[in-house]
This record gives C-alpha cells, sequence and structure tokens, in this order.
C-alpha cells in the first residue's frame, strides 16, 4: 500500500521544486487535493464516513482548527486542510509491534516528523525501561503502575508537569487538570502558551475577557473587517467563506502581513461553482505590507488620526457616550498618543504616512470593524501590548458589544480554547479553583504552575522529574529545540498520550511511556455505552462531537479512560473521586463541569441541544466589563521597536501549506510554490542584493540573541527571492524553533517570540545532494 517513505534525513531537499506564489486561494486545487489525499490514505469507505460526518451537528468536529461552523450546514462541511487532518488521524496503517524492536530511540532522533508521522496509528502502549535504549510492548495496567510509581515517589508535586495540547477534549481536559490538582500541582502547561497566551493576556487585562467578543455572524454584518498576523488560506481555510459573505454583504476587508498571502487576497471558493472555475472573489481591499513586529506602532498611529480627527470635528468621530460609560483612561490616552513620534512609526513599520492615512479613513468610515489576529501578533515580544492597541483602537468608537464588530482572535488548535474553559492553566484563578474545592473537597494547590517554556527551563535546571503530556509535541513545538530535547531527556520519566509518532517520542526521559489513544473520528464505547465529547470553537460555541470509524485497535484507550485509570492508580480513593464513573460514562464528567466552569451551568442538557450553546461573554453581550476596574481600559503601551542591527535581518516561522504544526502532511507549500523542501528561506530581493546573496543559493542562518553565548544556527537554507516586506525573512516553523532562544519570551504572557529573530546570513556550497531545485 502507499506511502512513499521519505530517508530519516531529506536535508538538501534533493528534489525541491520553487514557482511563483500564488495570488488566490482554494478553488479546484484544494479539492484536487484533498480527495485523493482522503482516498489514498483511508481508502473510499472511510472518506466517505469521516468527511460528510465532519463539522455536521451530529458528527465530530474538524480535528484541525479552531474556526466555527456556521449556523447552516451544507452537506461538505470541511476544507482541504480538514480533509487532511482527518486523514491523516484515521489513518488505517499500525505501527506494526516489530517497529519497536527494529527501531531503537537514537534510531528515531534521527528520523524527521514527516517519517514518523508516516508509520501509522499507535496502537499499542509501549514502554522504555531506565537504560535501554528500545521501547518495548507493555500492558495498560504496568504502565499506569509504572507512572504510579514514579509520581509518588516525587518529593513534591510539583516536580512533575501535565502537559495539554489543544486536541483534547472538554472532558478530557477537565479530567486532567482535576487530576493534576488532586494529586497536587498547577503544574498543567498547554500549547497556548506558545499561542494565543498574548492575547488571553491584553484582552483579560482590558475588556475582561480573553476571548473572542464576536459571533459567527458578525462577519457578515461588519462594514470593515480588518486581518492582522494572520494566514487564513492555510490555517483557517473556511473563513475565506465568511470572509466572502461578508463582502457580498458590503464590508471592505483590510489586510495587514508582510507576506502577501494568497488567501488574503483572493479566494476561489470550492463550495461554489463559479469559484472552481472562475477568477474568485478579491479579498483584501487594502493589502498594508508591515514590517515584522511593526502593528503596534501602526495601530497607535491608527488611533491617533482617530483623535485627530474628533480634535477637527468635536463629537462626531468618538462613541462619547460609550466611553463615558463603560470605558476608562481616554485622557491618558489621548496625552500619549499626542507624542507619537511619525518616523518612528514609519521606520517601524516600513509604511508610507498615505497607507496609514488610507486605512484610517477605512475605519473612520467604517460604523461596525472587527478586527482579526493570529500568531503573526502574539509572538512578539510586544505582543501583549499590542493587542491591548488593537482594544484601544475599537474602543475609542465603540466597536465591540455591537453587531459586527469587535476584537476576534482566531484560535489554533481545534479545542485550545476549551481546554481553558475546563481548568487547563497554570494560574487558573481563585474563582475557580474555589468551586473545585467546593465540588470535590479537597484545596487544590493554589500557587501558579509552571506553563511550557517555564517547564522546559525547570527540566533543563533540574527541578522536575516526571513530565506527561495529553496529546502535542512539546520538544518540537517550544522554542530552543536542542536546549528542550536535552532537557526532556533529564527526567526520570517521561510519558506521551498520542495517537502517531512524533519526534517528543524520540527525545524522553530515563524511562520512557508512549500511551495510544482514541482519535476524534474514532468511536467511542465505554460501559455505559457510546459516548460523545465537546469541544469550544473559537467563537466560544459549544457543541458534542462522535466520532464514525470503528476504532484503529481494541487495545487502545480514549484519553478520558487513560486519565481515568492513571488517577486511580496514581491516587487510589484520595478524596473519593469517581475515577471509575467518569470513565464508564461521560455525563458524569460533564455534571461536574457544570457545576466548576464558569458558564456552564446545565452542561449536560445544553450540549444535547442541536448545534451546541454559546458560552455567555459579557463585553460582547451586554458590553459589561468584567475588569478590576469593571470598565473596559483604554491602556497606556510604551511603544517599543526593535532594532535590527545593519546587514542583519529578522526572522520570523510559519506554517507551510501541508502541515498542522508539528505534523508534516507533505513536504509542500503550494500558495508559497515551493515543492518537495522545506529547508527554504523566503527573502526580499533587495535584501539580498544588498547582502550579495543570489537567489537559488544556500545560507547558514545565525540568531543573534543578545544575552546568550550560545550559537543558535540552521545550516544550509536554500535562499527563495520573495515578495516579504523589506529586511524581513521567514523560514518554516518547527524547524526555526532551534533560532529562538528559550529566554526570548514576550513580556507578560512569556510566549516564544517566534515571529521576530535577529538573523545574520552566511552564504555556504550547497548541500550535496542538492539539486538545481529552479523555477
Ligand atoms: N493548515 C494548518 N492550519 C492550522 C495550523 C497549522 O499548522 N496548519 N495551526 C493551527 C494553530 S495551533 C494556530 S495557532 C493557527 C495559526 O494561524 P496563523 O497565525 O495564521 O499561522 P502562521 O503560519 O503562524 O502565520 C502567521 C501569519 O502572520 C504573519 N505575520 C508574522 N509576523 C507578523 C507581524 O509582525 N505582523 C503582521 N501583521 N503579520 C505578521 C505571517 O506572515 C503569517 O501570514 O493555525 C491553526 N490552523
Ligand atoms: N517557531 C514557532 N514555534 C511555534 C509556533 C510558531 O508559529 N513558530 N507555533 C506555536 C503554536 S501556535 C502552537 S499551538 C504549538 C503547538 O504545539 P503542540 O500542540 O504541542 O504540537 P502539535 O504539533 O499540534 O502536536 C501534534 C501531536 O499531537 C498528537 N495528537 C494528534 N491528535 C491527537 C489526539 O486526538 N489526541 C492525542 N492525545 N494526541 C494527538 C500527535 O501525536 C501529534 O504528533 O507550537 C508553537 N510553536
Ligand atoms: S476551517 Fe479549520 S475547522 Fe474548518 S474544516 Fe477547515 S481545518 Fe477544519
Ligand atoms: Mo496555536
Amino acid at each position: 500500500m502507499r506511502k512513499t517513505k521519505l530517508s530519516a534525513d531529506d536535508s538538501g531537499d534533493p528534489e525541491l521544486e520553487i514557482s511563483k506564489p500564488k495570488a488566490w486561494a482554494a478553488g479546484l486545487p484544494s479539492l484536487t487535493e484533498s480527495i485523493p489525499r482522503a482516498l489514498r490514505e483511508m481508502g473510499p469507505e472511510r472518506s466517505v464516513k469521516t468527511l460528510l460526518a465532519m463539522n455536521q451537528k451530529d458528527g465530530f468536529d474538524c480535528m484541525s482548527c479552531a474556526w466555527p461552523d456556521p449556523p447552516h450546514r451544507k452537506t461538505a462541511e470541511f476544507c482541504e486542510n480538514g480533509a487532511k487532518a482527518v486523514s491523516w488521524e484515521a489513518d488505517p496503517l499500525k505501527v506494526p509491534d516489530t517497529f519497536w524492536a527494529e527501531h531503537s530511540v537514537k534510531d528515531l532522533q534521527g528520523r524527521t516528523e514527516y517519517w514518523l508521522g508516516q508509520q501509522g496509528r499507535l496502537v499499542r502502549p509501549v514502554y522504555k525501561p531506565a537504560g535501554k535504549d528500545h521501547y518495548q510492548p507493555i500492558s495498560w495496567d504496568n504502565a499506569f503502575g509504572i507512572i504510579a510509581r514514579e509520581l509518588n515517589a516525587l518529593e513534591s508535586p510539583d516536580e512533575a508537569t501535565f502537559y495539554t495540547s489543544g486536541r483534547t477534549s472538554n472532558e478530557a481536559a477537565f479530567e486532567y487538570q482535576l487530576f493534576a490538582r488532586a494529586y497536587g500541582t498547577n503544574n498543567l502547561p498547554d500549547c497556548s502558551n506558545m499561542c494565543h497566551e498574548s492575547t488571553g493576556k491584553a484582552m483579560g487585562e482590558t475588556i475582561g475577557v480573553g476571548k473572542c467578543a464576536i459571533s459567527y455572524q458578525d462577519f457578515a454584518k461588519a462594514d470593515l473587517i480588518i486581518i492582522m498576523g494572520q494566514n487564513p488560506g492555510t490555517c483557517h481555510p473556511r473563513m475565506l467563506t465568511a470572509l466572502e459573505e461578508a463582502k457580498e454583504a458590503g464590508a471592505s476587508i483590510v489586510a495587514i502581513n508582510p507576506l502577501p498571502e494568497a488567501g488574503l487576497i483572493n479566494f476561489k471558493n470550492p463550495q461554489r461553482p463559479r469559484g472552481l472555475v472562475g477568477s474568485g472573489t478579491d479579498l483584501a481591499d487594502q493589502f498594508l505590507q508591515i514590517r515584522l513586529a511593526g502593528d503596534m506602532a501602526l495601530l497607535q498611529a491608527l488611533s491617533k488620526r482617530v483623535l485627530e480627527a474628533e480634535a477637527a470635528a468635536p463629537g462626531a468621530v468618538l462613541d462619547h457616550k460609550f466611553l463615558a460609560e463603560h470605558c476608562q483612561g481616554l485622557e491618558e490616552l489621548k496625552a500619549h498618543l499626542a507624542k507619537l513620534d511619525e518616523s518612528e512609526v514609519l521606520a517601524a513599520t516600513g509604511l508610507r504616512s498615505e497607507e496609514i492615512d488610507e486605512s484610517a479613513e477605512r475605519y473612520l468610515r467604517a460604523d461596525k470593524v472587527i478586527i482579526t489576529w493570529a500568531m503573526g501578533l502574539t509572538q512578539h515580544k510586544k505582543a501583549v501590548p499590542t493587542i491591548r492597541e488593537i482594544v484601544n483602537l475599537l474602543l475609542l468608537r465603540g466597536n465591540i458589544g455591537k453587531p459586527g464588530a469587535g476584537p476576534s482572535p482566531i484560535r489554533g488548535h481545534s479545542n485550545v480554547q476549551g481546554d481553558r474553559t475546563m481548568g487547563i492553566w497554570e494560574q487558573m484563578p481563585p474563582a475557580f479553583l474555589d468551586k473545585l474545592q467546593q465540588e470535590f473537597g479537597f484545596d487544590p494547590p493554589r500557587r501558579n504552575g509552571y506553563d511550557a517554556v517555564q517547564s522546559i527551563q525547570a527540566m533543563r535546571d533540574g527541578k522536575l522529574k516526571v513530565f506527561m503530556a495529553v496529546g502535542g509535541n512539546l520538544v518540537n513545538a517550544v522554542s530552543d529545540t536542542a536546549v528542550a530535547q536535552s532537557a526532556m531527556q533529564k527526567m526520570k520519566l517521561s510519558v506521551q498520550v498520542s495517537t502517531k509518532l512524533n519526534r517528543s517520542h524520540a527525545f524522553t526521559g530515563e524511562q520512557a511511556l508512549v500511551l495510544p489513544t482514541l482519535g476524534r473520528s474514532e468511536i467511542d464505547v465505554q460501559a455505559s455505552g457510546p459516548q460523545f465529547v465537546t469541544v469550544e470553537d473559537t467563537v466560544c460555541a459549544v457543541h458534542a462531537s462522535a466520532g464514525r470509524l470503528e476504532p484503529i485497535s481494541d487495545m487502545v484507550l480514549s484519553e478520558v479512560a487513560i486519565i481515568s485509570r492513571l488517577a486511580r492508580a496514581v491516587l487510589g480513593d484520595r478524596y473519593g473521586i469517581d475515577w471509575a464513573g467518569f470513565e464508564a460514562n461521560y455525563d458524569s464528567l460533564r455534571e461536574h463541569i457544570g457545576h466548576v466552569c464558569k458558564g456552564c451551568e446545565d452542561y449536560n442538557q445544553k450540549v444535547r441541544q442541536e448545534g451546541g450553546f454559546v458560552l455567555p461573554h459579557p463585553p460582547r453581550d451586554s458590553r459589561t466589563f468584567p475588569t478590576s476596574t469593571g470598565k473596559a481600559m483604554l491602556t497606556v503601551n510604551e511603544l517599543g521597536t526593535i532594532e535590527v542591527p545593519p546587514g542583519r535581518l529578522l526572522l520570523q516561522s510559519v506554517r507551510a501549506h501541508d502541515q498542522f504544526n508539528t505534523t508534516i502532511y507533505s513536504l509542500n507549500d503550494r500558495y508559497r510554490g515551493v515543492k518537495k523542501g522545506r529547508h527554504v528561506l523566503f527573502v526580499n530581493p533587495e535584501d539580498l542584493k544588498e547582502l550579495g546573496i543570489e537567489d537559488g543559493s544556500f545560507v547558514d542562518i545565525y540568531s543573534e540573541y543578545q544575552d546568550s553565548s550560545e550559537e543558535r544556527v540552521l545550516r544550509q537554507f536554500r535562499v527563495i527571492a520573495y515578495p516579504t516586506a523589506k529586511g524581513c525573512v521567514c523560514a518554516y516553523f518547527p524547524e526555526a524553533n532551534v533560532l529562538v532562544s528559550l529566554e526570548s519570551t514576550a513580556e507578560e504572557s512569556n510566549t516564544p517570540v517566534s515571529k521576530s529573530v535577529i538573523v545574520r546570513l552566511e552564504p555556504v556550497a550547497a548541500p550535496e545532494t542538492a539539486t538545481a531545485g529552479v523555477r
């Protein structure tokens, strides 16, 4: 059967092909790409069963991104990347039992993510004993016994850390945080620490809720949608449908990005006949090609222009009633922005004054404005103040808590937002911990735990001994890959609950366990019968999800079952929590969720309503702002710009079209014109000329993080002349993580600064395996 197995080391990208980047996204190629892939990977029966059930009211939630489902579903309610995600998960190929004897851990270390993912589904628990270099099959009971032995031997529960990736269901997430806290620690890092943490921090402080303040229907009601630091064509493809509908209803769109991303410019809707063959919809009315990390300056400049317009026509520009009733901090903001230096803005953004004027005019002409954003804003040193500036700009004209308006962070993983609602956070507020105490009768630990970066630092520094992860691939997703790998290798025990192999299974503690789990596409039957789980999307809509496929193997357990059995092994009957009851019937978990989690009252009943329910959001629903002052806060943020020394460039890392985070579906990035290779660096042609580097040649990329003596380098990357903003280069995540110092994190949110790394390029000879790779 199928499966092109690439060699372990595909550096040099021997078959690399480069073509012109695309101006448009989706359309026919998205169907011709996704359907054959599904058929090839899953076969016809599984393809029909999965694709037609995906995102349907009685089906399962797409496991890829957190984009919401429209109120009225079509028969095929998925995009190309949703199809890739389910094809990857519902792969009928199994990692054979013989695999573990054939491949040592050392051997796995030499394999790429792509190769590891191609080996098929994990179907039995495996254990790597101390001093051995091979995993070997083990029974579930013995696996839980080992975890219990190691956890119960620790001097303090704070010597263990419990990571979650955002695919985990609400039920499993609630149970997992309950287990960690009953065991005695708040060490609950998650992928959100590396993702929208900056958003949560900025919005929590300024409007009182760290989540998106609009509903799906608001897109079609907006006059203006500003898309900042986001690549929806690849990362939230069905958002393009919502944007197309908004345009048809009269909205204009401004896109702000250093890269002219395909979907931002034009969209050919694969769900409509004319989208398949025609020229599609021009999406962005204005494209601002901003420099990396220039957004804070731009947002301040926009707010300043709004305030100047008000000064020129007093009473006609600001939403005075809203500001007076609901906000505070206007005078301070005015005084601060009056001092804003336009030349600093132009230097930081790389934009012309007229471009900023035009955006400001668009903002002033619109009564209802939505601003969306993703990793292009959250993974910078000044991410939190930048997002506070989004809030400033919106508040000035009352663009929140009314139809068609509001701040709209677009989440990444399909249930990353739900996991937080369920209590996966190293710093859950006291109100949540009090509820937990009332519900379960034990006093949860109150001291904040470690986040993702702090966990790796604590491992490196010998403060942690056990690492456990429900999903994800922390070693390869976090910054400073080499540091993360060796930090993990200091653990006494590492445990990964996973569907497929990844590099976190290759960099392990002294002892290691890999526990195979069901995916979302699979039927989950427990003692009380078939179960469903629940998830929350980026617009706070919660709904049920039930798989359609027979499980890959009867050896595999659901995440809820794994956590339940683990808790029983580790805690016995401590606090009298009915872990076995949770596993038998997920309703019992949902009963507790209803009592503990904010907005989840009557959870069992509400998630059974058709289409689920939407969580309350006071700023969105009633312009109530649960901040420390009870008002929405306009804030003063000191502009911080990055000084890039001469001859140096600013590097960001992005996702290719054929990947989901560290999962690599193929080595192609269709929209950017790259095929069969990932070791590439996109550079502005003028920068190449200034540096005397040729398009198609090879460079070593050195990161120049000031406070560090360590050398961080990516070797032999091929340079591609590309229309990125001047001075700004781009490579792929996760490869580029090697360049991000663990200590380089965003102020206030501690998110790795993956989108602005100062780098130096050094020309080198082509690797022996490289071919011309020409256009
Ligand atoms: N197919 C697919 N879908 C995904 C994922 C995936 O890997 N693959 N991952 C999921 C996850 S977890 C997440 S968090 C989301 C991520 O969704 P995105 O944030 O859209 O993904 P990135 O590839 O990180 O792209 C960042 C975008 O921001 C731009 N950018 C970078 N720096 C700046 C800046 O300083 N200013 C501005 N204005 N723009 C900037 C980049 O050019 C790029 O277009 O996608 C989710 N969906
Ligand atoms: N340089 C750089 N670094 C980044 C980013 C960046 O833009 N640039 N982005 C950051 C962001 S936004 C994020 S969200 C993180 C992502 O960090 P993670 O969430 O840790 O990484 P993923 O690659 O999404 O995890 C993939 C693994 O999850 C497992 N898995 C898949 N489905 C399931 C399931 O249903 N159950 C279980 N138990 N396991 C499953 C599979 O084994 C798979 O290999 O990376 C961050 N790192
Ligand atoms: S937009 Fe996101 S959630 Fe929707 S089908 Fe595509 S990948 Fe899945
Ligand atoms: Mo993310």
